[in-house]
Protein backbone atom coordinates (compact mmCIF):
# COMPACT_ATOMS: atom_id res chain seq x y z
CA UNK A 1 0.00 0.00 0.00
CA UNK A 2 1.74 3.21 -0.86
CA UNK A 3 1.15 6.37 0.58
CA UNK A 4 -0.85 8.25 -1.65
CA UNK A 5 -3.42 5.42 -2.22
CA UNK A 6 -6.44 6.63 -4.41
CA UNK A 7 -7.70 3.28 -5.49
CA UNK A 8 -9.46 0.40 -3.58
CA UNK A 9 -7.51 -2.42 -3.97
CA UNK A 10 -9.85 -4.87 -2.60
CA UNK A 11 -12.85 -3.29 -4.89
CA UNK A 12 -10.42 -4.05 -7.57
CA UNK A 13 -9.59 -7.52 -6.76
CA UNK A 14 -13.49 -8.17 -6.07
CA UNK A 15 -14.44 -6.95 -9.21
CA UNK A 16 -11.40 -9.16 -11.24
CA UNK A 17 -12.93 -12.67 -9.54
CA UNK A 18 -16.37 -11.25 -10.70
CA UNK A 19 -15.17 -10.95 -14.09
CA UNK A 20 -13.05 -14.31 -14.27
CA UNK A 21 -16.67 -16.03 -13.18
CA UNK A 22 -17.31 -15.31 -16.59
CA UNK A 23 -16.02 -18.39 -19.00
CA UNK A 24 -14.24 -19.58 -15.50
CA UNK A 25 -12.66 -23.24 -17.06
CA UNK A 26 -12.32 -26.54 -14.19
CA UNK A 27 -8.08 -25.74 -13.90
CA UNK A 28 -8.45 -22.17 -12.58
CA UNK A 29 -8.60 -19.89 -16.09
CA UNK A 30 -11.07 -18.15 -18.54
CA UNK A 31 -12.14 -19.26 -21.73
CA UNK A 32 -13.61 -15.98 -23.11
CA UNK A 33 -13.17 -16.15 -27.17
CA UNK A 34 -14.48 -13.49 -28.37
CA UNK A 35 -17.52 -12.50 -30.12
CA UNK A 36 -19.18 -15.97 -28.39
CA UNK A 37 -22.16 -15.99 -25.79
CA UNK A 38 -19.46 -16.35 -23.29
CA UNK A 39 -17.80 -12.84 -24.58
CA UNK A 40 -21.28 -11.29 -24.45
CA UNK A 41 -21.93 -12.27 -20.75
CA UNK A 42 -18.81 -10.40 -19.83
CA UNK A 43 -19.60 -7.49 -22.03
CA UNK A 44 -22.62 -7.12 -20.29
CA UNK A 45 -21.63 -7.05 -16.93
CA UNK A 46 -18.83 -4.65 -18.01
CA UNK A 47 -21.42 -2.45 -19.34
CA UNK A 48 -23.69 -2.87 -16.15
CA UNK A 49 -20.78 -1.66 -13.81
CA UNK A 50 -19.85 1.15 -16.23
CA UNK A 51 -23.34 2.10 -16.31
CA UNK A 52 -24.17 1.97 -12.54
CA UNK A 53 -20.96 4.93 -12.48
CA UNK A 54 -23.27 7.03 -14.88
CA UNK A 55 -20.47 6.38 -17.65
CA UNK A 56 -21.91 7.02 -21.02
CA UNK A 57 -21.30 3.88 -22.92
CA UNK A 58 -20.99 3.77 -27.09
CA UNK A 59 -20.29 0.36 -29.17
CA UNK A 60 -18.70 0.92 -32.54
CA UNK A 61 -19.23 -0.88 -35.76
CA UNK A 62 -16.67 -3.66 -34.32
CA UNK A 63 -18.14 -3.79 -31.38
CA UNK A 64 -15.34 -2.02 -29.23
CA UNK A 65 -16.40 -0.69 -25.91
CA UNK A 66 -15.76 2.79 -24.68
CA UNK A 67 -17.47 4.25 -21.61
CA UNK A 68 -16.88 8.27 -21.12
CA UNK A 69 -16.64 10.08 -17.58
CA UNK A 70 -17.47 14.07 -18.57
CA UNK A 71 -14.20 16.32 -17.85
CA UNK A 72 -14.94 20.03 -17.12
CA UNK A 73 -13.78 21.25 -20.10
CA UNK A 74 -15.73 19.34 -23.03
CA UNK A 75 -13.45 21.22 -25.60
CA UNK A 76 -10.63 18.50 -24.51
CA UNK A 77 -9.55 15.03 -26.38
CA UNK A 78 -10.43 12.47 -23.95
CA UNK A 79 -7.94 10.17 -22.22
CA UNK A 80 -8.20 6.79 -23.06
CA UNK A 81 -7.50 3.33 -20.87
CA UNK A 82 -8.42 0.09 -21.10
CA UNK A 83 -7.54 -3.53 -22.65
CA UNK A 84 -9.79 -6.77 -23.69
CA UNK A 85 -11.81 -8.90 -22.39
CA UNK A 86 -11.41 -11.48 -24.86
CA UNK A 87 -9.23 -14.69 -23.78
CA UNK A 88 -7.56 -17.16 -24.78
CA UNK A 89 -8.98 -20.76 -25.36
CA UNK A 90 -7.19 -21.96 -21.99
CA UNK A 91 -6.34 -18.38 -20.68
CA UNK A 92 -5.70 -16.54 -17.62
CA UNK A 93 -8.11 -14.39 -15.03
CA UNK A 94 -5.82 -11.44 -15.79
CA UNK A 95 -4.34 -11.29 -19.38
CA UNK A 96 -6.32 -7.94 -20.88
CA UNK A 97 -9.13 -8.48 -18.08
CA UNK A 98 -6.50 -6.65 -15.37
CA UNK A 99 -5.97 -3.45 -18.12
CA UNK A 100 -10.43 -3.26 -18.19
CA UNK A 101 -11.13 -3.67 -14.72
CA UNK A 102 -7.86 -1.73 -12.97
CA UNK A 103 -10.11 1.11 -15.93
CA UNK A 104 -13.42 0.37 -14.21
CA UNK A 105 -11.73 1.15 -10.47
CA UNK A 106 -10.22 4.43 -11.81
CA UNK A 107 -13.40 5.21 -12.76
CA UNK A 108 -14.76 4.13 -9.21
CA UNK A 109 -12.20 6.10 -7.66
CA UNK A 110 -12.63 9.25 -9.27
CA UNK A 111 -16.39 9.03 -8.51
CA UNK A 112 -15.82 7.98 -4.62
CA UNK A 113 -13.23 11.06 -4.23
CA UNK A 114 -15.42 13.34 -6.28
CA UNK A 115 -12.72 14.51 -8.69
CA UNK A 116 -13.37 15.69 -11.83
CA UNK A 117 -10.68 15.93 -14.34
CA UNK A 118 -10.25 18.94 -16.99
CA UNK A 119 -10.31 15.96 -20.14
CA UNK A 120 -13.02 13.60 -20.43
CA UNK A 121 -11.68 10.00 -19.59
CA UNK A 122 -13.13 6.91 -21.53
CA UNK A 123 -13.09 3.13 -20.66
CA UNK A 124 -11.86 1.03 -23.56
CA UNK A 125 -12.68 -2.94 -24.27
CA UNK A 126 -11.05 -3.58 -27.66
CA UNK A 127 -12.94 -6.54 -29.46
CA UNK A 128 -10.65 -9.60 -30.09
CA UNK A 129 -7.23 -8.64 -29.16
CA UNK A 130 -6.09 -12.02 -28.35
CA UNK A 131 -6.78 -13.36 -32.77
CA UNK A 132 -6.94 -17.17 -31.67
CA UNK A 133 -10.19 -17.34 -33.12
CA UNK A 134 -10.36 -15.35 -36.35
CA UNK A 135 -6.34 -15.27 -36.92
CA UNK A 136 -5.93 -11.63 -36.54
CA UNK A 137 -5.00 -10.10 -33.07
CA UNK A 138 -5.45 -6.34 -31.99
CA UNK A 139 -8.46 -6.38 -34.18
CA UNK A 140 -11.17 -4.54 -32.76
CA UNK A 141 -7.83 -1.94 -32.12
CA UNK A 142 -6.89 -2.43 -35.97
CA UNK A 143 -9.81 -1.69 -37.42
CA UNK A 144 -10.43 1.54 -34.81
CA UNK A 145 -6.41 2.40 -36.05
CA UNK A 146 -7.04 1.76 -39.65
CA UNK A 147 -4.85 -0.88 -40.09
CA UNK A 148 -7.75 -3.36 -41.38
CA UNK A 149 -10.64 -2.33 -42.99
CA UNK A 150 -13.94 -2.50 -41.59
CA UNK A 151 -15.20 -4.86 -44.71
CA UNK A 152 -11.92 -6.63 -44.86
CA UNK A 153 -12.27 -7.64 -40.77
CA UNK A 154 -15.86 -8.60 -41.24
CA UNK A 155 -14.77 -11.31 -43.97
CA UNK A 156 -11.74 -12.79 -41.19
CA UNK A 157 -13.57 -16.31 -40.74
CA UNK A 158 -12.95 -18.99 -37.77
CA UNK A 159 -12.66 -22.56 -38.40
CA UNK A 160 -15.56 -23.14 -38.41
CA UNK A 161 -16.11 -21.17 -41.93
CA UNK A 162 -18.48 -18.30 -39.38
CA UNK A 163 -17.37 -14.60 -40.04
CA UNK A 164 -16.58 -11.25 -38.18
CA UNK A 165 -19.44 -9.70 -39.77
CA UNK A 166 -22.06 -12.71 -38.41
CA UNK A 167 -20.29 -13.40 -35.19
CA UNK A 168 -20.91 -9.51 -34.29
CA UNK A 169 -24.40 -9.90 -35.48
CA UNK A 170 -25.26 -13.47 -33.33
CA UNK A 171 -24.16 -11.45 -30.17
CA UNK A 172 -25.60 -8.16 -30.58
CA UNK A 173 -22.58 -6.01 -30.51
CA UNK A 174 -22.32 -4.70 -34.66
CA UNK A 175 -22.40 -0.80 -32.67
CA UNK A 176 -23.74 2.17 -34.61
CA UNK A 177 -20.50 4.28 -33.94
CA UNK A 178 -17.66 4.33 -36.90
CA UNK A 179 -15.00 1.80 -35.79
CA UNK A 180 -12.47 4.52 -36.72
CA UNK A 181 -9.64 6.82 -35.47
CA UNK A 182 -11.68 9.44 -33.75
CA UNK A 183 -9.97 12.23 -31.53
CA UNK A 184 -8.28 11.41 -28.26
CA UNK A 185 -5.47 12.98 -26.44
CA UNK A 186 -3.53 10.08 -25.20
CA UNK A 187 -3.88 5.93 -24.10
CA UNK A 188 -2.63 3.87 -21.23
CA UNK A 189 -3.01 0.02 -20.61
CA UNK A 190 -1.81 -1.76 -17.80
CA UNK A 191 -1.10 -5.11 -18.51
CA UNK A 192 0.22 -8.10 -16.46
CA UNK A 193 4.43 -8.83 -18.44
CA UNK A 194 3.14 -12.22 -19.32
CA UNK A 195 6.78 -13.01 -18.86
CA UNK A 196 9.43 -13.31 -16.52
CA UNK A 197 11.36 -10.61 -15.99
CA UNK A 198 9.85 -8.16 -13.22
CA UNK A 199 8.88 -10.82 -10.66
CA UNK A 200 12.56 -12.23 -11.31
CA UNK A 201 13.94 -8.96 -10.34
CA UNK A 202 11.13 -8.00 -7.98
CA UNK A 203 10.03 -5.03 -9.19
CA UNK A 204 5.96 -4.66 -8.99
CA UNK A 205 6.21 -1.94 -12.11
CA UNK A 206 6.95 -2.16 -15.62
CA UNK A 207 7.55 0.85 -17.75
CA UNK A 208 6.84 -0.11 -21.16
CA UNK A 209 8.51 1.36 -23.72
CA UNK A 210 7.10 -0.08 -26.80
CA UNK A 211 6.27 -3.53 -28.30
CA UNK A 212 8.60 -5.79 -30.25
CA UNK A 213 8.36 -6.81 -34.32
CA UNK A 214 6.21 -9.97 -35.18
CA UNK A 215 4.84 -11.88 -38.34
CA UNK A 216 1.79 -14.50 -38.67
CA UNK A 217 1.62 -16.94 -41.31
CA UNK A 218 -1.12 -19.71 -42.41
CA UNK A 219 0.59 -23.16 -44.08
CA UNK A 220 -1.09 -25.62 -45.81
CA UNK A 221 0.81 -28.78 -46.39
CA UNK A 222 -0.83 -31.35 -49.19
CA UNK A 223 0.23 -34.47 -49.58
CA UNK A 224 -2.12 -37.59 -50.47
CA UNK A 225 -4.72 -39.75 -48.02
CA UNK A 226 -3.34 -43.47 -48.35
CA UNK A 227 -3.48 -46.31 -46.29
CA UNK A 228 -1.22 -46.80 -43.48
CA UNK A 229 -1.06 -50.78 -43.71
CA UNK A 230 -1.15 -50.92 -47.53
CA UNK A 231 1.20 -47.84 -48.53
CA UNK A 232 4.89 -48.50 -48.72
CA UNK A 233 7.34 -45.75 -47.93
CA UNK A 234 8.29 -45.07 -51.58
CA UNK A 235 4.44 -44.42 -52.41
CA UNK A 236 3.97 -41.67 -49.96
CA UNK A 237 3.04 -38.63 -49.83
CA UNK A 238 2.94 -37.98 -46.19
CA UNK A 239 1.54 -34.27 -45.08
CA UNK A 240 2.68 -34.62 -41.57
CA UNK A 241 5.90 -35.81 -41.86
CA UNK A 242 6.53 -32.50 -44.12
CA UNK A 243 5.00 -30.86 -41.39
CA UNK A 244 7.18 -31.68 -38.60
CA UNK A 245 10.11 -30.92 -40.51
CA UNK A 246 8.85 -27.61 -41.38
CA UNK A 247 7.65 -27.18 -37.75
CA UNK A 248 11.56 -28.26 -36.61
CA UNK A 249 12.59 -25.37 -39.16
CA UNK A 250 10.57 -22.72 -37.23
CA UNK A 251 12.24 -23.56 -34.29
CA UNK A 252 15.82 -23.98 -35.51
CA UNK A 253 15.11 -20.47 -36.71
CA UNK A 254 14.29 -19.26 -34.07
CA UNK A 255 16.89 -20.60 -31.63
CA UNK A 256 19.61 -18.81 -34.60
CA UNK A 257 18.80 -15.75 -32.86
CA UNK A 258 19.82 -16.69 -29.58
CA UNK A 259 17.50 -15.60 -26.32
CA UNK A 260 15.87 -13.19 -28.36
CA UNK A 261 14.22 -15.23 -30.79
CA UNK A 262 10.70 -16.17 -31.10
CA UNK A 263 9.16 -18.85 -33.37
CA UNK A 264 5.59 -20.57 -32.91
CA UNK A 265 3.84 -23.13 -34.23
CA UNK A 266 0.42 -22.99 -31.98
CA UNK A 267 -2.08 -24.13 -34.22
CA UNK A 268 -1.93 -27.72 -36.62
CA UNK A 269 -5.18 -29.37 -37.99
CA UNK A 270 -4.25 -32.85 -39.70
CA UNK A 271 -6.82 -34.24 -41.82
CA UNK A 272 -8.41 -36.80 -41.78
CA UNK A 273 -7.11 -37.35 -38.69
CA UNK A 274 -7.43 -41.42 -38.29
CA UNK A 275 -5.46 -43.16 -36.78
CA UNK A 276 -5.09 -45.69 -39.78
CA UNK A 277 -4.88 -42.47 -42.71
CA UNK A 278 -1.41 -41.48 -43.81
CA UNK A 279 -2.27 -37.56 -43.63
CA UNK A 280 -3.08 -35.73 -46.96
CA UNK A 281 -3.55 -32.69 -45.68
CA UNK A 282 -2.15 -30.35 -42.92
CA UNK A 283 -2.77 -26.96 -41.69
CA UNK A 284 -1.02 -24.70 -39.22
CA UNK A 285 -0.18 -21.25 -37.92
CA UNK A 286 3.33 -19.85 -37.75
CA UNK A 287 4.50 -16.73 -36.39
CA UNK A 288 7.84 -15.13 -35.86
CA UNK A 289 8.61 -12.18 -33.59
CA UNK A 290 11.75 -10.31 -32.37
CA UNK A 291 12.77 -7.02 -31.11
CA UNK A 292 14.36 -5.76 -34.12
CA UNK A 293 12.91 -4.85 -37.72
CA UNK A 294 15.94 -5.69 -39.36
CA UNK A 295 16.03 -8.96 -38.31
CA UNK A 296 12.35 -9.46 -38.51
CA UNK A 297 12.83 -8.46 -42.31
CA UNK A 298 15.24 -11.74 -42.06
CA UNK A 299 13.11 -14.05 -40.41
CA UNK A 300 10.50 -13.26 -42.84
CA UNK A 301 13.34 -13.00 -46.11
CA UNK A 302 14.31 -16.72 -44.93
CA UNK A 303 11.26 -18.26 -43.75
CA UNK A 304 9.03 -19.16 -47.26
CA UNK A 305 12.11 -20.49 -48.88
CA UNK A 306 13.46 -22.39 -46.32
CA UNK A 307 10.35 -24.11 -45.62
CA UNK A 308 9.83 -25.22 -49.22
CA UNK A 309 13.29 -26.68 -49.08
CA UNK A 310 12.59 -28.59 -45.77
CA UNK A 311 9.24 -30.03 -47.79
CA UNK A 312 11.47 -31.06 -50.83
CA UNK A 313 11.23 -34.62 -51.92
CA UNK A 314 8.16 -35.55 -49.44
CA UNK A 315 5.89 -35.30 -52.62
CA UNK A 316 4.04 -32.59 -50.95
CA UNK A 317 3.45 -29.04 -51.96
CA UNK A 318 3.38 -26.53 -49.58
CA UNK A 319 1.39 -23.13 -49.68
CA UNK A 320 2.53 -20.19 -47.02
CA UNK A 321 0.29 -17.29 -46.89
CA UNK A 322 1.12 -14.07 -44.75
CA UNK A 323 -1.48 -12.74 -42.79
CA UNK A 324 -0.03 -9.68 -41.38
CA UNK A 325 3.24 -8.09 -39.97
CA UNK A 326 4.39 -5.19 -37.51
CA UNK A 327 7.09 -3.99 -37.11
CA UNK A 328 8.13 -2.76 -33.36
CA UNK A 329 6.21 0.05 -31.87
CA UNK A 330 7.65 2.47 -29.88
CA UNK A 331 5.34 4.09 -27.34
CA UNK A 332 5.21 7.87 -26.51
CA UNK A 333 8.03 9.34 -24.27
CA UNK A 334 5.64 11.85 -22.73
CA UNK A 335 2.87 9.22 -21.82
CA UNK A 336 5.96 6.61 -20.83
CA UNK A 337 7.16 9.67 -18.62
CA UNK A 338 3.91 9.82 -17.02
CA UNK A 339 4.13 6.18 -15.68
CA UNK A 340 7.63 6.42 -14.65
CA UNK A 341 7.20 9.65 -12.86
CA UNK A 342 3.60 7.97 -10.98
CA UNK A 343 5.63 5.02 -10.59
CA UNK A 344 8.49 6.98 -8.56
CA UNK A 345 5.75 9.36 -6.50
CA UNK A 346 4.09 6.39 -5.36
CA UNK A 347 7.54 4.57 -4.45
CA UNK A 348 7.18 1.25 -6.15
CA UNK A 349 10.18 0.07 -7.68
CA UNK A 350 9.97 -0.04 -11.52
CA UNK A 351 12.20 -1.12 -14.56
CA UNK A 352 11.69 0.04 -18.21
CA UNK A 353 10.94 -3.06 -20.78
CA UNK A 354 10.08 -3.75 -23.98
CA UNK A 355 6.97 -6.30 -24.52
CA UNK A 356 7.19 -9.45 -25.75
CA UNK A 357 3.16 -10.02 -26.45
CA UNK A 358 1.45 -7.42 -28.93
CA UNK A 359 -1.55 -5.52 -27.27
CA UNK A 360 -3.76 -3.45 -28.06
CA UNK A 361 -1.93 0.03 -27.25
CA UNK A 362 0.51 -1.03 -30.19
CA UNK A 363 -2.01 -0.18 -32.70
CA UNK A 364 -3.51 2.37 -30.63
CA UNK A 365 -0.22 3.70 -30.50
CA UNK A 366 -0.32 4.49 -34.42
CA UNK A 367 -2.59 7.31 -33.65
CA UNK A 368 -2.73 8.11 -30.29
CA UNK A 369 0.49 9.00 -27.85
CA UNK A 370 0.08 5.77 -25.97
CA UNK A 371 2.13 4.16 -22.97
CA UNK A 372 1.63 0.82 -20.98
CA UNK A 373 2.37 -0.28 -17.81
CA UNK A 374 3.07 -4.07 -16.81
CA UNK A 375 2.61 -5.48 -13.64
CA UNK A 376 4.56 -9.38 -12.81
CA UNK A 377 3.19 -12.41 -13.13
CA UNK A 378 3.90 -15.41 -11.25
CA UNK A 379 6.50 -17.61 -12.98
CA UNK A 380 6.23 -15.46 -15.81
CA UNK A 381 3.01 -17.72 -17.29
CA UNK A 382 0.49 -16.31 -19.01
CA UNK A 383 -1.98 -17.70 -22.13
CA UNK A 384 -2.35 -20.83 -19.45
CA UNK A 385 -4.98 -21.31 -17.21
CA UNK A 386 -2.40 -21.48 -13.92
CA UNK A 387 -1.43 -17.65 -15.02
CA UNK A 388 -1.69 -15.85 -11.47
CA UNK A 389 -1.04 -12.50 -10.27
CA UNK A 390 -1.32 -11.12 -6.49
CA UNK A 391 -3.80 -8.70 -5.16
CA UNK A 392 -0.91 -5.97 -4.15
CA UNK A 393 0.34 -6.41 -7.58
CA UNK A 394 -3.11 -5.50 -9.44
CA UNK A 395 -3.62 -2.70 -6.50
CA UNK A 396 0.21 -1.41 -7.78
CA UNK A 397 -0.47 -1.32 -11.10
CA UNK A 398 -3.94 0.21 -10.69
CA UNK A 399 -2.53 2.85 -8.99
CA UNK A 400 -0.09 4.00 -11.21
CA UNK A 401 -2.96 3.79 -13.96
CA UNK A 402 -4.89 6.26 -12.00
CA UNK A 403 -1.76 9.08 -11.34
CA UNK A 404 -0.45 8.32 -14.87
CA UNK A 405 -4.52 9.06 -16.66
CA UNK A 406 -5.45 12.00 -14.25
CA UNK A 407 -2.03 14.05 -14.29
CA UNK A 408 -2.37 13.07 -18.33
CA UNK A 409 -6.67 14.17 -18.10
CA UNK A 410 -5.46 17.38 -15.88
CA UNK A 411 -2.62 18.91 -17.69
O1 LIG B 1 -0.13 -12.74 -29.21
C1 LIG B 1 -0.04 -11.75 -28.49
O2 LIG B 1 1.02 -11.18 -28.34
C2 LIG B 1 -1.23 -11.19 -27.78
O3 LIG B 1 -1.07 -11.41 -26.42
N1 LIG B 1 -2.48 -11.74 -28.19
MN1 LIG C 1 -3.59 -9.46 -23.56
MN1 LIG D 1 -3.15 -12.66 -24.70
MN1 LIG E 1 -1.79 -9.24 -25.90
Amino acid sequence: MSTNQKINGPRLWDALMAMAEIGATPKGGVKRLTLTEVDKAGRQRFTQWCEELGLTMRVDAMGNMFARREGRDPQRLPVLLGSHLDSQPTGGKFDGALGVIAGLEVMRSLHDLNITTEAPIELVNWTDEEGSRFGHSLMGSGVWAGIFGLEEAYGFTDLDGVNVSQALDSIGYKGPHPAAPFPADAYFELHIEQGPILEQEGKPIGIVTGAQAQVWYDAVITGQDAHAGTTPPSARRDALVAAARVIALVDEMMRARGEAGRGTVGQLQVLPNSRNVVPGEVRFSVEFRHPDDAELARLMAEFPQAAEAAVAGSGCRLEVTKLFDMPAQPFDPACVDLVRQAAARLGYPAREITSGAAHDAVYVARRVPTAMIFTPCKDGLSHNEAESILPEEAEAGCQVLFEAVVARANR
